[in-house]
């Protein structure tokens, strides 16, 4: 355990004033985006003297990032550079986060306390069922696992099947995945009619996607493992930045020497008290490739106190103050969809999102209009030949598999304000 995770709280806030100073004058000295941000809010570096002024400095947005795609946002040039990753922009562009061999190492340092935090030690066998590549759960979760010196797996996400043999076969004791890929997971142990129950398994770290306390419940019993939350933002680092600790359970810790949290109204964007709800905003305190300043996680929670450490935990995120939704893993805006279905010059800019939940994993059907100036009705050759082009633009711009159902003119309710673009008919809880 590093010394500042069992440190006191005056030893922690020094450290984080001292890191605080650091990073907003680097991000001032080497980005013009925050030099510019910062003249206009009429704040300078040396205004920082207590950890509260940083609620003086501008906030941070997904928008700012895109405004300078891909690397605008880079306080370092990329010779210094030594891995890229990226998620899902609010339209075609993604975001993009930057690291230098010294922020990787960092990375793996804090994602191997989380897992230690959890309950896991370097004798654990670790089963990685995250994405491995762009998506910054699978080589996030590996470098962190293989530093706290456990035998790692990386199975990565998807065939199903395979997972369940090399659970059985390799005899891993820890499982990080999404919750909802956890029970796709152990829908296939029974479908193979081996007990889950009775696997090697004894603790699962999951994450990267919304979770409440039901799915928690029903992996622990269908498992036999206990089932911990790991929360994390890939332009803030990647997972790692939050654990739900064994010691203390209920919240997540946030790694505060690494990331200065705040909770604002997201109205307002004015800072509320700590234990109200609002949307985490997150400095880094220590990246050096990409820093970033009061960014909008846009993930509503609240900080509450810890009964183990110093640093403070959030609440299970209950829910975002934007549109994104998070389908099996892959985030998703509506505003990609449109963009992707716009690609098709017979499809209309009339869409429906609809979401559905059969077993555990969600699915995303898109119902889209054509245009009317086509005139008459389309060939049902035609039709699923339109549906198919658009399911494949989809994937390949957006990341996620779809049904589009592609209807008349006019098929689709218009709305009087804001357009309705979403239909959850997921079951709630
Ligand atoms: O999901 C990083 C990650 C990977 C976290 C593996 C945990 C495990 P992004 O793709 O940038 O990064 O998505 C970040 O996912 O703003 C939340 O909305 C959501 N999210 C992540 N972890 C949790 C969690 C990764 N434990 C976005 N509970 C965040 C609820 C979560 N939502």
């Amino acid at each position: 355990m590093d010394l500042i995770e069992t440190g006191g709280v005056d030893e922690l806030r020094a450290l984080q004033l001292k890191r605080l100073r650091d990073v907003v004058r680097r991000a001032h000295d080497r980005i013009p985006h925050y030099r510019k941000a910062f003249a206009a809010a009429g704040v300078h570096p040396d205004d920082l003297h207590h950890l509260s002024d940083i609620a003086r400095f501008p906030l941070t947005a997904k928008e700012d990032l895109r405004q300078n795609y891909p690397y605008g946002m880079f306080a370092v040039p990329l010779e210094q550079v030594v891995r890229i990753h990226a998620s899902s922009g609010t339209t075609g562009k993604p975001s993009v986060a930057g690291y230098t061999k010294t922020d990787i190492e960092t990375w793996a340092r804090l994602m191997a306390r989380s897992i230690q935090a959890a309950g896991g030690s370097r004798s654990d066998t670790i089963h990685i069922a995250y994405t491995y590549g762009l998506f910054t759960g699978g080589l996030g979760v590996h470098y962190g696992a293989e530093h706290l010196g456990a035998a790692v797996i990386p199975v990565g996400g998807g065939f199903t099947d395979r997972q369940v043999q090399i659970i059985a076969d390799f005899r891993p004791t820890i499982v990080i995945a999404t919750p909802s890929y956890m029970l796709a997971i152990a829908d296939a142990f029974e479908r193979h009619g081996i007990d889950s129950r009775k696997s090697s398994l004894r603790l699962g770290i999951f994450g990267a996607e919304p979770w409440g306390e039901g799915l928690r419940a029903e992996i622990e019993q269908r498992m036999g493992i206990e089932a911990l939350d790991l929360y994390g933002v890939s332009e803030v680092m990647g997972p790692g930045v939050a654990q739900e600790c064994a010691d203390s359970k209920g919240a997540l810790t946030v790694w505060e020497d690494h990331f200065y949290p705040e909770i604002i109204d997201p109205d307002s964007g004015r800072p509320v008290r700590d234990g109200e709800p609002g949307e985490l905003v997150l400095t880094t305190l220590t990246k050096e490739a990409m820093p970033l300043i009061r960014y909008r996680t846009r993930d509503l929670t609240r900080l509450l106190p810890n009964p183990a450490r110093a640093m403070r935990r959030i609440a299970r995120v209950s829910g975002r103050s934007d549109d994104m939704l998070i389908i099996r893993g892959v985030n998703v805006y509506p505003s990609q969809i449109e963009a992707a279905l716009a690609l098709e010059d017979r499809l209309a800019p009339h869409y429906l999102i609809e979401l559905r939940r059969p077993g555990h994993m969600d699915e995303m059907d898109v119902v889209v209009e054509t245009r009317s100036i086509l005139g008459g009705k389309l060939s049902a050759a035609d039709l699923a030949g339109l549906e198919r082009s658009a399911e494949h633009q989809i994937k390949a711009f957006v990341g996620v598999t779809t049904k589009v159902r592609v209807v008349e003119p006019g098929t689709l309710e218009r709305s009087h304000g804001r357009a309705q673009r979403v239909l959850d008919l997921r079951p709630k809880g």
